[in-house]
């Protein structure tokens, strides 16, 4: 629904802006959700995209995937354009990897909703994907370096999963204890 079709007197100064969205932050149970499809492009994903991007920007990071904004919704937003070059915003509906290499790579990730914390992680090297845009067309390619890491980073998302899952038992103990204190303390747990 847009804000003309609501009333078509309603113009330009009435709509509504791209919004800054909160990131949800380890241990918020929500990150562990199985996001739904999200089906047919409608102006409500189209707006949801549009902050999603202004949030990633803002945070800065190069992806964002839905239910990091705390909408269970199978939609990411990435963009791994160097800080010196053009921004290369890209919407991803209802992404899939259709096909994984058998060589690995190691890359170290960061998380936005796991803040200031790095650690190497080894994924497939190459992947396939397939994806919907905002036109609702079907677009579908190979992804290699950052590009698959990252990929296949926000789609782990999607599914409830997060990096620290690949890390060693204490690895991941000591980074979840850390941000469970920090929760407490904050009162957001
Ligand atoms: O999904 C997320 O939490 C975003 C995450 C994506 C990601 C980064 C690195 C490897 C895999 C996936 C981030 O964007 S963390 C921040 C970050 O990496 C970055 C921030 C500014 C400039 C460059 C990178
Ligand atoms: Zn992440």
């Amino acid at each position: 629904m847009t804000w003309a079709a609501i009333d078509p007197h309603l113009s330009a100064p009435y709509l509504p802006a791209m919004a800054l969205r909160d990131i949800l932050i380890l241990p918020d149970p929500r990150l562990r959700l199985v996001s739904k499809p999200v089906g047919d492009v409608t102006d409500g994903i189209r707006a949801l995209s549009e902050d999603m991007l202004e949030t990633m920007y803002a945070a800065p990071g190069i992806g964002l995937a839905a239910i990091q904004i705390g909408e269970p919704v199978r939609l990411v937003v990435m963009d791994i354009a160097k800080k010196d070059e053009e921004r290369r915003p890209i919407v991803l509906v209802d992404p899939e990897i259709t096909w994984v290499s058998e060589e690995k790579r190691v890359h170290e990730e960061g998380c936005l909703s796991i803040p200031e914390y790095y650690e190497e992680v080894e994924r497939p090297d190459r992947v396939r994907y397939r994806y919907r845009n905002l036109a609702g067309e079907t677009v579908e390619g190979e992804a290699e370096g950052i590009f698959a890491t990252c990929l296949q980073h926000e789609i782990d998302h999607l599914n409830g999963t997060m990096f620290i899952d690949y890390l060693s038992r204490l690895k991941r103990s000591r980074v979840l204890k850390k941000f469970e204190k920090a929760a407490k303390r904050d009162g957001s747990a």
